[in-house]
């Protein structure tokens, strides 16, 4: 392994948690306020200067857009302590600095900042459109679920595999019209759903926790989010499989430009984020994966998640924040 990639490994998770918690922090002003985008404006800048603090020579590969869309964190932005000078680890970044934008914007459960690193080419380029998402938790056959199966056969192996009825599974799904087909193809088949508003990174990490009570997640949500959940699931462990949705040929002949090959292809796991990867998040607001922060005069607390493929450990990180001694890069 390249020496890189051993300080990559060595020191950057804990780092990472610093990333997402500046984001988090600062898009946490503007829960319940109406105004997504002020909130998601002030996650991306926030974590786009925490950035500057991280020792890497990273690139962002999953961001906020192409560069003529997007000011900050946009696709192929350079960032990182070394980013200028040169040096450091060179690794790619998946970053979503508030995954739930509505969601802060009413004040609802479950918005989070995120971020995932790799090294470099482990992530997916993928494109800013839907993807087909299937993911179950550890610790079950391989292949148990497949997007080549139907929504019946999947929830059948499912419980088999799990030694329960189907009516004891548990179905994650983003409340959304184009879902209506899988909805009612659950229900038929006896199965129970978790509908959610927005917010499908935590939804589809759901099923690799068990307290959360999510056995499997299904339906079409932003691909860039997928790919962030796909990094999550290599290192909590689980299965996922992702179909890019095209709905034209330009979206097509953009996604050829990034390197995708095969429109029709499922991805695997390893396909969306493969080698060493670490993935962080801190609540905005608080939903079943982490607790949103929590603001008194001139302090915050804030709670985080951040795992390591390598090790497989999962840590729970509480922040407390005396904004009196922080760097005023980091208190937005
Ligand atoms: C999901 C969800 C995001 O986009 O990926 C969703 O995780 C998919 O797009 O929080 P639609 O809203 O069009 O269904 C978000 O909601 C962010 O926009």
């Amino acid at each position: 392994m390249a020496e890189s990639q051993v300080h990559v490994d060595r020191n950057l998770a804990l780092e990472l948690v610093r990333v997402t918690e500046a984001a988090a922090l600062a898009a946490s002003r503007w829960m319940g306020r109406g105004d997504k985008n002020a909130a998601d404006g002030a996650a991306v800048e926030a974590m786009r200067k925490a950035f500057d603090t991280v020792a890497i020579s990273g690139t962002v590969v999953i961001g906020e857009g192409e560069m003529d869309e997007a000011p900050m964190l946009y696709i192929g932005e350079k960032v990182g302590l070394y980013a200028k000078a040169g040096g450091g680890p060179e690794v790619d970044i998946a970053v979503d600095p508030l995954e739930g934008t509505t969601i802060t914007a009413k004040g609802g459960p479950n918005a989070m900042a995120v971020v995932a690193l790799a090294q470099k080419g482990g992530f997916l380029h993928a494109p800013d459109i839907y993807m087909e998402k299937l993911a179950v938790g550890p610790g079950l056959p391989p292949g148990v679920v497949s997007l080549e199966a139907g929504v019946e056969e999947n929830l059948r192996e499912l419980a088999k595999a799990k030694k329960c009825d189907i009516s004891d599974l548990v179905v994650c799904l983003l409340d959304r019209d184009r879902h209506k087909e899988i909805i009612k193809r659950c229900r038929a088949a006896g199965a129970r759903i978790m509908m959610i508003p927005d917010g499908d990174v935590s939804g589809v990490v759901a099923v690799s926790q068990p307290e959360t009570g999510v056995d499997i997640y299904m339906g079409s949500g932003g691909a860039p989010e997928g790919v962030l959940a796909a990094a999550a699931l290599r290192c909590i462990g689980g299965q996922m499989q992702g179909k890019l949705l095209f709905e034209n040929d330009e979206q097509i002949s953009r996604a050829r430009e990034m390197g995708v090959t095969d429109p029709n292809r499922i991805y695997g796991l390893e396909d969306m984020a493969s080698g060493e990867v670490m993935f962080a998040a801190t609540g905005v607001t608080t939903g079943p994966m982490l607790q949103g922060v929590r603001r008194s005069a001139g302090f915050a607390i804030t709670h985080s998640i951040v795992m390591r493929s390598k090790s497989g450990t999962v840590r729970y990180v509480e922040g407390h924040h005396n904004f009196a001694l922080k760097p005023a890069a980091f208190i937005a």
